[in-house]
């Protein structure tokens, strides 16, 4: 190789060997290898030689070419290979290090309102819809609609909150029961109809087992044949689901409600072991809601053929549901508003009952409530 091109190529490897980032190290490729590069320009020459020369100086540039393409190539893997490094100890996480909370799991779903949807699942499972009415109601839906006269004693056994009263007009309710939903829902379709309305209820009492505000879930089933068979076996699916368990025995025993006749009290099958209760074994029973047939009047209040149609009704209690299933002793701690209280009873939002999962989710919730 000529003088020139041996000083040339050790010109090319040390700016090589000076290159410290893939970007310098392009300008050098660009200046020696690229369209004017200085090893393209001495290629060019071999044009303008006589072909002894060209013989000679052909291979010689050709190595040249040769040996600046592999060194540049070596010093890339060398920078790209730097590179990734420094990216990897930059990124390094302590996979030791404790978990932040994420923030979808710091809230938490108040026992109620999981339980509501829970219930909402189970019923809608079997072709219930769910109905919602207004707090403040008319006390002919409270009332009258449901067969419970001015100056029935129902009235006041409700101990009833009653609005300021307006000009004219008996003054409006914090409605006591859900029931004047089932009515309005009654007089808004035409039967067959198969529907809960679960919801807030008020009355003025307030001790160790009750809130003047509380929960209540009732139900009505009606055409032209439903039976009390038809509810004992509603009530009975909907427990053996709700409690998570295969079965649950219930029984009923003749009781009274203006709205439906007959009346009868819901007692479910459990067994008291001291302090625990176990739902759907043993031989004791515990009282969970009331039921009936819906009394004739009520039905013709909501505008139905009573002579043509019948239809049951049932009616529980959702805070002493949540209380039975997830073991919270005190009724009054349900609405104190306590965020130690709910972190420990409450839900993680992500575990949605439904039945295709298990209702309740418990495995999952029980995975994510320790972090
Ligand atoms: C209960 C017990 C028995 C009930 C009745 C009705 C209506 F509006 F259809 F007549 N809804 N809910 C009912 C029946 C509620 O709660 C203890």
């Amino acid at each position: 190789m000529s003088a020139d091109a041996k000083k040339l190529e050790a010109e090319i490897l040390a700016a090589i060997d000076a290159a410290d980032d893939a970007a310098a190290l392009e300008a050098v490729r660009v200046g020696v290898l690229g369209k004017k590069g200085s090893v393209s320009a001495l290629l060019k020459t071999l044009g303008g030689m006589t072909p002894e020369e060209r013989q000679i100086n052909g291979p010689l540039f050709n190595v040249l070419r040769d040996t600046i393409a592999a060194a540049i190539g070596a010093k890339k893997t060398i920078i790209d290979a730097a590179a990734l490094n420094a990216r990897l100890a930059e990124e390094t996480l302590d996979m030791t290090l404790p978990l932040e909370v994420d923030p979808q799991f710091e809230g938490r779903i108040h026992p109620v309102a999981q339980v509501m949807e829970e219930i909402a699942a189970i019923f809608a499972d079997m072709g219930f819809d769910v109905a919602e009415g207004p707090d403040i109601e008319s006390q002919f839906y409270n009332f009258t609609a449901l067969n419970i006269p001015e100056a029935h004693p129902a009235r006041q056994m409700h101990d009833t909150f009653y609005m300021q009263a307006e000009e004219e007009g008996a003054p409006l309710v914090l409605r006591t029961h859900t029931s004047p939903v089932q009515v309005r829902t009654m007089q808004d379709s035409a039967p067959p109809f198969r529907f809960i309305a679960p919801g807030r209820t008020y009355r003025c009492d307030s001790d160790q087992t009750h809130t003047p505000m509380f929960h209540q879930v009732e139900g009505v089933v009606g055409d032209e044949t439903t039976h009390m068979g038809h509810l004992k076996h509603t009530l009975e699916a909907f427990l053996a689901a709700f409690f998570e368990v295969e079965n649950i025995a219930i029984r009923f025993r003749p009781s009274y409600f203006p709205f439906t006749e007959p009346s009868m009290e819901i007692d479910m099958q459990c067994h008291r072991d001291g302090d625990k209760l176990v739902v759907g074994a043993g031989d004791d029973w515990m009282e969970i809601g009331g039921s009936g047939m819906v009394n004739p009047h009520v039905l013709r209040h909501a505008g139905i053929d009573a002579d043509k149609y019948q239809g049951f009704a049932f009616g529980m209690g959702i805070d002493r549901l949540a209380m039975l299933k997830y073991g919270a002793p005190d009724l009054r701690a349900f609405f104190e508003a306590d965020l130690r209280w709910l972190k420990h009873y409450g839900f993680v939002p992500i575990d949605v009952p439904g039945l295709a999962g298990g209702l309740s989710n418990k495995s999952l919730t029980t995975l994510t409530s320790a972090t």
